[in-house]
Parts: C-alpha cells; sequence; structure tokens
C-alpha cells in the first residue's frame, strides 16, 4: 500500500513563530513509519513545515491527532473519506477522547501504536478494518519501537536530536492528559540499551529527552545515567518537582551532562496546586530546588498554569518577580486548559464552567472556561503581559546566569528564541532550521 502518515498544522499562540512549529518532527510518525513493513510505501507529511498533497493517490492515511489541532484532523480526512481513501487517527487526543473521535475516521487507535499498527495495515488491505483498536495497558518497555529519524528531512527542523525513553507519567495531575482513563495505568521506561542505541542512530553528543518525566522511575533514570557517562553527552529533560529530595541524582545529572530540566512548578499558590492534586510538587521547597540546579549549573525552565481555580489577579506579578528573583533562565506558560477526558474537563463540564468548545482553541494561549478568581480578560491579559515582562531586555539581565559558562546558552535561548523570534525565523528560513539548530548546539560545546 502506499500510506501518507500526516501532522496537522498547529495554530501558533501570540508569541510564537515557525521555531516552535518546526522544532522538531513527530515521534509519533516516525515511530509509525518504523513499525510499517517494507513492503508499503510510507509518505510523512508535517502541515506545520509543507502543505499535504491532496492529490496525492494514496491507499491509507494516518493522522497524529493532539487536541488542539483535531478539528484541522477531521477536516483533512473528511477531504481524504471523500476520494474513497479510508482514514486512521490515534494520538493523545484520540487515546483521551475516543468517543469524540469515531465518527469522523474509518478507524481509531486507543494508547500505543506498537501492537496494534501491524494489525490495522492487514485489515486495511483485507478491507476489514475495525472502527477502534485499543492497546491501553500490559505493554513492557521493550515492545517501545525506536523512531525511524531517517524517514524525514532534518534540514526542515530546528531539532532531530529527540529521544523518548519512557511513556506516560506516574502522576495524574487532573489538567494533565495522564488523568484520562485511558492513560491511567501507562507508565514504562525502554531498556537502557535500547535507548543507547537510539542515541547512537543520531549520531550526536546533544540529546533532548521528551519524556512527560524522566525521574518518573529514578532508579531506571540512575541506572541509565550511570550508562551514558563515557558518552559525554550534552542532554536535557523534563522532571517532576520532587526531584528536590534527590540530591544523588541531581549530582550524577550534573556529572553526565544535564543543561537544563523543565519542570512544572505551575503555581507559587497551594491551594492552586491543591485544586489540579499535583501532589508530588511542594511549594515550600521551590527556592530549593531552583538553587539545587543552579549550584550545579543546570538552568531551569520552569512551567507555569495561570487560571487555577485558586488564583487571583495578583498572581501573575507574585510570579514575575518570583522568576526574576530566581533567576529562572526560561519559562513556559501556560492558560489552564481542560483537555476533553481529563479529570478537569469532567469537573468544569459538570459545573457548566466550559465556555468555547471549539478544540483548536485548546492550544493554553485561549481562556475557554470561567475562571474563579478573575474575568476571562484579566486571564489573558495577565498570560500576555507577563510574557512580555519576563521577556523586556531588564528582566532577561536580571536573570543572567550565575555561572557565566551558561551566558552563551542563556542569551541564545533568551534573545534568539524569545526575544527576536522572528528574525531567527527568517534567518532560519534563509539558511535552514538544522543548520541554525547546530550552531547553537556547538556554541554549547564551545563553553564548559
Ligand atoms: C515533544 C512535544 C512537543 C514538541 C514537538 C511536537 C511534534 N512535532 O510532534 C513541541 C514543543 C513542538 C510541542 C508543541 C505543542 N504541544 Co506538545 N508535547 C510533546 C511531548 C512532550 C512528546 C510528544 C512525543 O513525541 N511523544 C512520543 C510519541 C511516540 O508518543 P505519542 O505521540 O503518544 O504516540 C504514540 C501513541 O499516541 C500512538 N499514536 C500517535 N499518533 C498516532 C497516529 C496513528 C494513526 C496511530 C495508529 C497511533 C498513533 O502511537 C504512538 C506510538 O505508540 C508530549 C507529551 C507526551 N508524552 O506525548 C507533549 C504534548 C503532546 N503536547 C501537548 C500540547 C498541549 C502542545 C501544544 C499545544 C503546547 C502549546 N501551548 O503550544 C503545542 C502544539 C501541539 C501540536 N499540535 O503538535 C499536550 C497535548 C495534550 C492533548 N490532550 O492533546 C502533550 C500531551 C503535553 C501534555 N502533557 O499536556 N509539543
Ligand atoms: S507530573 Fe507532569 S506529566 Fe506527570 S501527570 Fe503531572 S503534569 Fe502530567
Amino acid at each position: 500500500m502506499k500510506i501518507k502518515l500526516i501532522q496537522p498544522a498547529m495554530l501558533p499562540r501570540p508569541m510564537d513563530t515557525q521555531l516552535k512549529t518546526r522544532m522538531a518532527p513527530s515521534l509519533a510518525l516516525l515511530t509509525l513509519a518504523a513499525l510499517t513493513p517494507a513492503t508499503h510505501e510510507v509518505i510523512i507529511e508535517n502541515e506545520n513545515v509543507e502543505a499535504i498533497n491532496f492529490s496525492d493517490a494514496v491507499d491509507l492515511v494516518a493522522i497524529t491527532v493532539t487536541v488542539d489541532v483535531m478539528d484541522r484532523a477531521v477536516e483533512i480526512s473528511k477531504f481524504f473519506r471523500a476520494q474513497g481513501t479510508k482514514v486512521i487517527a490515534g494520538g493523545i487526543h484520540i487515546t483521551a477522547d475516543p468517543a469524540g473521535a469515531l465518527e469522523h475516521f474509518d478507524a481509531i487507535c486507543v494508547g500505543m501504536a506498537e501492537r496494534v499498527w501491524p494489525r490495522m495495515l492487514k485489515d486495511s488491505e483485507n478491507n476489514t478494518l475495525r472502527s477502534i483498536y485499543r492497546d491501553m495497558d500490559h505493554m513492557t518497555g521493550s515492545e517501545i519501537a525506536p523512531p525511524s529519524y531517517g524517514s524525514i528531512d532534518a534540514g526542515k527542523y530546528l531539532y532531530t536530536n529527540i529521544i523518548s525513553a519512557s511513556r506516560g507519567c506516574p502522576f495524574k495531575c487532573d489538567f494533565c492528559y495522564n488523568s484520562c482513563e485511558n492513560a491511567q495505568k501507562v507508565f514504562i521506561t525502554r531498556p537502557v540499551e535500547d535507548v543507547l542505541e537510539s542515541i547512537r542512530a543520531l549520531r550526536t553528543r546533544h540529546v533532548m529527552f521528551i519524556d512527560d518525566n524522566f525521574i518518573g522511575d529514578p532508579d531506571w533514570t540512575k541506572r541509565f545515567l550511570e550508562a551514558i557517562k563515557p558518552l559525554k553527552l550534552k542532554w536535557s529533560a523534563a522532571v517532576s518537582s520532587n526531584i528536590v529530595d534527590m540530591a544523588a541524582l541531581l549530582d550524577l545529572m550534573k556529572e553526565t551532562g544535564c543543561q537544563s530540566l523543565f519542570i512544572g512548578f505551575e503555581s507559587l499558590n497551594s491551594a492552586s496546586i491543591n485544586s489540579v492534586h499535583k501532589t508530588q510538587n511542594c511549594v515550600s521547597k521551590y527556592d530549593r530546588l531552583v538553587r539545587a540546579l543552579h549550584d550545579r549549573g543546570i538552568m531551569v525552565n520552569a512551567s507555569f498554569v495561570f487560571g487555577l481555580d485558586e488564583d487571583d489577579p495578583a498572581v501573575f506579578d507574585n510570579t514575575l518577580k518570583w522568576i526574576v528573583d530566581n533567576k529562572i533562565e526560561t519559562v513556559t506558560s501556560h492558560i489552564l486548559t481542560p483537555y476533553p477526558g481529563t479529570k478537569l474537563y469532567e469537573r468544569f463540564l459538570n459545573e457548566g464552567r466550559i465556555t468555547d468548545f471549539n478544540l483548536s482553541r485548546y492550544n493554553t494561549a485561549h481562556v475557554v472556561f470561567r475562571p474563579r478568581g478573575m474575568t476571562a480578560e484579566a486571564l489573558y491579559g495577565g498570560y500576555l503581559s507577563l510574557y512580555e515582562e519576563i521577556y523586556s531586555f531588564r528582566n532577561i539581565f536580571k536573570r543572567l546566569p550565575r555561572h557565566k559558562r551558561q551566558w552563551i546558552a542563556y542569551l541564545a535561548f533568551n534573545l534568539f528564541y524569545r526575544k527576536f523570534g522572528k528574525l531567527t525565523e527568517r534567518v532560519c528560513l534563509g539558511v535552514s532550521f538544522n543548520t541554525i539548530g547546530k550552531f547553537f548546539r556547538r556554541l554549547a560545546y564551545l563553553v564548559r
């Protein structure tokens, strides 16, 4: 069969440039490509980097879907189905809300593709495609397929050195897809040797781990870090804030080349944290956590969510002050968004507080519910002006890291990605996204 794998275009947030939409290829599609027997022909189209070719005569279309692109996925599906081509959908949003997806596609995959994708292909060839395929538990880490990194043109992306070492997260925060019924049982790690193999396949010394929680199983993380010691990597990952109580693991992270950690602090207000059952976060330990990272020369990418039930308009000034006082290197902020299928969605729906059901606005840059402690306008305005404030020249300067060797990486990200993103985007379009990405990675090696 000739199979087309599609990632639909995401709607950029006001502060986004193509540096965001072309940041990395879809590992979901590269995984599907790896799982497809060589007897089939595979075409990958990422609408964020190229137009979808709708006039291609293909036998099967498969779309990967996050909540924000669901509406676009439905449009794409309609088009191909009208031509008589079967369309399959899968991904986080389909897994979280299968009921909302069924009618729009010929078949959907709920859960992971590794064990069901070959079956779906066979059934499609035999014209016996069922409407729903599920694989939600009992998969082991060794069954996670390594993505087929060679299947895309690396030049179109800022980074291709991304690796997934696990699936899921042991925590189940109410606003996260991990709180969905179909994701609840999943947390698995790949065998250490498999991840090492993926690193070798990428032929890079700079790796971004894109796991939900790189310390979901701290014993695994320790074993893995011991194994990468000889590789002399530089790496970054996302971890939960309970790492504050894991000093030995932090030492090992420093020793093995950890450059930065993405951490979901979410809020400085314990009552807000409790309102979404983020049980592993302890606000009173946040300052200590940041110190522990900075003392080890590890930069912090702090993630915050605004509009939690205990938030009032003062939340923006308080958070900005904490970010600047603690010299947080980079910040990712979100407006609270009730993704369908999550605990939060269920609660807001029951409370009649969802005001906007247009899923293309569910990208954490719109207010789609009625906040409790402020107006929707104050929430949106506060979210936008916080971003402006964090990345003002004055605050970029005030947040300059203590360790001089981090200055280049810090300034590169704060100036070229955030402050002058539009300009960098133009340079990337002229030179190539990957060349610019490589340039900044090399810079990181020059500075020790
Ligand atoms: C890397 C990443 C990004 C990157 C790269 C995205 C890209 N090019 O794909 C960047 C930084 C650009 C990004 C952007 C955004 N992201 Co993001 N991102 C991730 C992250 C951390 C990893 C995704 C990944 O590669 N996983 C590994 C792959 C292999 O797993 P997978 O996608 O689940 O695929 C498996 C199955 O789902 C299934 N499957 C997937 N697709 C298909 C299709 C078919 C046909 C079949 C059969 C099976 C199948 O099989 C796969 C293998 O088993 C996830 C968290 C996570 N754990 O997934 C968040 C996540 C996907 N992002 C999320 C969000 C909200 C966003 C943004 C809207 C954020 C923002 N405010 O801008 C944007 C836009 C999203 C978009 N449209 O792509 C949410 C989505 C929530 C939801 N309910 O849909 C997640 C889940 C984070 C979270 N915890 O909330 N993201
Ligand atoms: S710790 Fe992060 S990834 Fe895990 S459930 Fe909470 S928000 Fe999701």
